[in-house]
């Protein structure tokens, strides 16, 4: 059966993990994988998480079958972050949101549905993208391009040439779109910069299909919301994935959301009727636990504050590491100027290192990176912030 099954390539950055955990030098760093670990270098349980879950380890509830789409408290919970409690789309009854595996699942179960509405369309995704939506929307039948966006000289956004390209579109061409904290490269678009997205989207017909994985990692939760408040307003019709793995710190609970704003509660019915299909015949209904747990952290008042007072914690820590990281490299010696990565929001950083440097920091000094030069800023604390300044000072330096 087996017999011509050839050998899949790694995920370039789950991958990663596998040659980092193999590595025995004590000094090691990932700077590899999107995870934030707080100064002790250890993956946050976040107290607000603590307690929700201790309530429900003491209330011991059985444990049915969720509804196909997950519970009402957590949709509308979802619903309230994405949009603003009580805002007219969360009182209209025009979105729907289904309780998804993660930020991942969210996608393709939205990338199912889309294909079984029009198989023929085009996806788009930014240049450079997170690795997995490429070969997410390709999985499911979809042929995937790039639409211009980072530009390496201003280490900003192209958005002339991001702009022409989406106006250049066929109506009906989907655009997934990083909501804020762009990954990989850490350049995000200004809120006037959306409201130009918006309008070309309605002008050309586009369906946007919002990817928000960080939201609180730039300046807060209704402040990384602009994208998704902008095309709320717009009345456009639109898709939103949404993630906890790295809000909540709960990336093996797997909890996220799919949401889609459709023009009428009427319309709403048949879309969410649709989409309970595609998640029936993928793995029927979310598990219960982590879902549980963010929906009672955000219908707490107390918990909602306690959460977002320790995003907050991990919002100011990485930029405590990204001003740290410039610092030092100046200290260090380094002429090239870094200050781009202050300004670069969310969790990474397109560093400009070149695969080679990458690679001279693996072999040299057990630091890993994206061989794209992408690293992951969370990954930074006080302990060993100075080992990896020093590493990369002596890689530019040559
Ligand atoms: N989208 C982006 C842009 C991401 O960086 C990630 C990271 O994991 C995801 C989606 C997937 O989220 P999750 O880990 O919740 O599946
Ligand atoms: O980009 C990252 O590092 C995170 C984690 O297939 C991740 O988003 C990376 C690859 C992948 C799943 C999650």
């Amino acid at each position: 059966i087996f017999a011509a099954v050839e050998m899949a390539p790694r995920d370039p950055i789950l991958g990663l993990n596998e040659a980092f955990n193999a590595d025995t030098r004590a000094t090691k760093v990932n700077l590899g994988v999107g995870v934030y670990y707080d100064d002790n270098g250890k993956i946050p349980l976040l107290a607000a998480v603590k307690a929700a879950e201790k309530a429900r380890l003491e209330a011991m509830p059985p444990r049915g079958y969720q509804p196909i789409e997950g519970p009402a408290i957590y949709g509308q919970a979802v619903q309230n972050l994405l949009f603003g409690a009580g805002s007219e789309l969360t009182e209209s009854g025009r979105v729907v949101t289904a309780q998804a595996l993660g930020g991942t699942g969210a996608l393709r179960i939205g990338a199912d549905f889309l294909h079984r509405m029009n198989p023929n369309a085009t996806v788009y995704i930014s240049d450079p993208s997170w690795e997995n939506h490429r070969a997410l929307f390709e999985a499911a039948g979809f042929k995937v391009e790039n639409y211009p966006y980072y530009d390496p000289t201003t280490r900003g956004v192209n958005f002339a040439a991001m702009k022409a390209f989406l106006l250049g579109l066929e109506a009906g061409s989907i655009i997934v779109l990083h909501a804020c904290c762009h990954n990989p490269t850490g350049a995000d678009l200004s809120d006037a910069q959306w409201g130009e997205v918006v309008e070309a989207c309605r002008e050309r017909g586009l369906v946007p299909f919002l990817d928000m994985a960080y939201q609180g990692f730039a300046e807060g939760i209704d402040q990384d919301a602009v994208a998704v408040n902008l095309f709320s307003a717009s009345g456009l019709q639109f898709f939103v994935s949404s993630s906890f793995s790295k809000s909540f710190s709960l990336y093996g609970e797997r909890v996220g959301a799919l949401s889609i704003v459709t023009a009428s509660k009427e319309e709403a019915g048949r879309v969410m009727s649709q989409l309970k299909r595609v998640i029936r015949t993928n793995y029927s209904n979310p598990q219960i636990h982590g879902g549980a747990i963010v929906a009672a952290v955000l219908s707490s008042p107390e918990l909602r504050q306690q959460w977002e007072d320790e995003l907050a914690g991990m919002r100011d820590r990485i930029r405590a590491m990204r001003s740290g990281l410039v610092e030092q490299l100046k200290a260090k010696g380094v002429e090239q100027d870094f200050s781009f990565v202050i300004k670069q929001r969310g969790m990474f950083s397109y560093t400009g290192l070149s695969a080679a440097q990458v690679e001279q920091l693996k072999n040299d000094f057990g630091i890993y990176a994206v061989s794209t030069g992408r690293i992951c800023l969370a990954a930074l604390n006080s302990k060993n912030i100075g080992y990896v300044a020093e590493a990369i000072a002596a890689v530019v330096k040559g």
